[in-house]
């Protein structure tokens, strides 16, 4: 008898473990839109368009390398909500052997499809997700009996395992692990940035554009100008238009913020990686090759692989190793409301304004805007992390809970009392204005901390140390902003504290 074979939405790789073995023409594959995933958040619509049509030009793959693919079409009035109504009705036409499914990425999802067994009445095989380059299993071995986890030291073991950036005696090329220390430069309209890749979108494509802008009108963002790759093809001149144009200066501005520009030096692979277009290793392999053929320094190559080979996977392990009890950590006992500007970025803090901008825009913002922007707002103003968690799922066309939550409650929030990372990312205005140009076009005075026009940032960052200093005085990285605190007189303590009082008080009017 043959199988049944699931692909999820963000499994789109021919070489996915649960189409290892099987047979065109014999074995079955299911892949289908429903209202439960495209619904569980408020998907950008960008997002929507990207995953949509990159599941239906997968399919047609599949169909033409000969497989039998049921594809079950996004319809609002289908009685099949779930993917288990879609799987269930297919086992009732076609009976299976069994059920081959990839690990979903998720929790929430997970949790179901490990329940199908029993609630569908057969066997349901879930195969490991080998498109990651650390198993579950080898992160928990890894993370076995440590208090706090590093992602650096992780990192190192990872650039020993792959052999990225090695040299053949096993030493790191180059002579070091990390080359922070020469990625913080601010960008200043030169060298220019390059334009972004762009894929014009197809008739699949278009079809989709209409389906989400009929039936998806009150999720966040815009579907206008979609240009994102919506197959391996394009992802791959992606990546390969990022090589050339972007990767050679990616380490130098890493870091840095523009006013004018969205994309800067950035890879924007997030969106492709996290669906299955790329596969991680071959992005790597790919900057490495840069390097070895002189293409690009080792800062922007070293810089770029350590996101991906050591941040991505470290949160990924992080989140499997946690849940669901990480996703509901508070350790700064936060609980106020995500600001409505949010949703809107109807702010006059103009770095606030254009970051929550480009994102309704491009379900796109740097890591940077996102950690000491958007983030650091939520994280000076404590608000509550499932609040602003759910805002970071709903905005970003890369966003899944795997790794939008270690980023968000951990990095950002700090809500999981730093086992993440070892100190929160606060920061006043002072940062905001040193590797951006955000604050000349601003009404508020970053120069300033107290009155009327002076930047929220700054009362709020001095808030935060305030209220915080149980938890962070003693914190060895901390204790340069505790002294600087201390170091102010009484009554400017005082003035400072009204001020973020204030702030705190009339968020949606700043
Ligand atoms: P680049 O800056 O060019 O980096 C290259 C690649 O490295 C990315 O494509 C990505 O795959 C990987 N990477 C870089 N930083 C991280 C990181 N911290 N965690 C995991 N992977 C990383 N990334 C997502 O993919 N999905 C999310 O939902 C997501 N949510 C985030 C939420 C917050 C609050 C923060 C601070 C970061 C989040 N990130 C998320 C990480 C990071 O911001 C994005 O991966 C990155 O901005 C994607 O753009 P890029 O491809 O141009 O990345
Ligand atoms: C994110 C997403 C969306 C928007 N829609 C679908 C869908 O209709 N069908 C599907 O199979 N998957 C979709 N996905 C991805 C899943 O919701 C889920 O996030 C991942 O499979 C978890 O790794
Ligand atoms: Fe942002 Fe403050 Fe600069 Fe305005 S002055 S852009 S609010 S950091």
């Amino acid at each position: 008898m043959a199988n049944l074979i699931l692909i999820l939405g963000d499994q789109l790789s021919h070489n996915l473990s649960a189409l290892e073995g099987a047979t065109p023409g014999a074995d079955r594959i299911v892949m289908a839109e429903v209202h439960d995933e495209a619904s569980y958040t408020s998907h950008h619509r960008k997002k929507l368009v990207l995953i949509f049509s990159a599941m239906r030009h997968f399919a047609g793959e599949l169909e033409q390398r000969g497989f039998d693919v049921h594809y079950h079409r996004y319809d609002p009035d289908s009685h099949a909500h779930g993917l288990e109504d879609v799987v269930r009705d297919q086992c009732q036409r076609h009976p299976p052997a069994r059920l081959i499914t990839t690990e979903c990425g998720e929790y929430r999802l997970d949790e179901q499809i490990r329940q199908w067994h029993g609630r569908l009445g057969l066997p349901v095989e879930i195969r490991p997700d080998s498109r990651f380059l650390a198993s579950k299993d080898e992160f928990a071995r890894w993370a076995e009996g440590r208090k706090q986890l590093r992602m650096e030291f992780f990192y190192r073991e990872m650039r020993r395992k792959t052999g990225l950036l090695m040299t053949a005696e096993g030493e790191p090329e180059g002579g070091h692990w990390n080359y922070d220390a020469d990625n913080r430069r601010k960008w200043t309209g030169k060298p220019p940035a390059p334009a972004p890749f762009r894929a014009e979108p197809d008739h699949i494509t278009r079809e989709v554009i209409d389906l989400v802008d009929t039936h998806f009108a009150d999720h966040f963002g815009t579907t206008d100008d979609f240009h994102f790759a919506v197959t391996a093809g394009d992802a791959r001149a992606a990546l390969a238009h990022f090589i050339e144009f972007a990767l050679p200066c990616f380490g130098d501005y890493q870091d840095a913020m523009s006013d004018t520009e969205d994309w800067l030096f950035h890879a924007i692979l997030s969106p492709y990686l996290n669906c299955g277009l790329l596969d991680p290793m071959d992005v790597c392999e790919a900057a490495e090759r840069a390097w070895y053929d002189g293409q690009a320094p080792i800062n922007a190559v070293e810089g770029f692989i350590r996101q991906i080979l050591g941040w991505r996977e470290f949160v990924r392990g992080i989140y499997w190793l946690t849940m669901p009890d990480y996703a509901r950590e508070n350790r700064l006992g936060n609980d106020r409301a995500l600001p409505w500007f949010y949703w809107t970025g109807d702010t006059h803090m103009h770095c606030m304004h254009r970051t929550i901008d480009s994102t309704r825009r491009n379900g796109y913002a740097h890591h940077i805007q996102r950690l000491m922007v958007t983030g650091n707002f939520a994280l000076l103003t404590g608000v509550r992390p499932e609040e602003i968690c759910d805002w970071y799922l709903a905005v970003y066309v890369d966003a899944y809970d795997w790794v939008e939550l270690p980023n968000t409650l951990g990095m950002v929030m700090h809500a999981d009392g730093g086992y993440l990372g070892s100190k929160p990312y606060a920061a006043s205005g002072k940062y905001i204005h040193r590797m951006s140009d955000y604050c000349s076009q601003c009404r508020y005075q970053v120069s300033e901390t107290t009155g009327e026009t002076a930047c929220p940032f700054n009362a709020l960052y001095w808030h935060f140390i305030d209220r915080h200093r149980e938890q962070f005085g003693q914190n060895p990285r901390m204790k340069m902003m505790f002294r600087n605190w201390h170091r102010q007189d009484g009554q400017r303590r005082r003035e400072i504290l009204e001020r973020a009082e204030w702030l705190l008080d009339n968020l949606d009017e700043l």
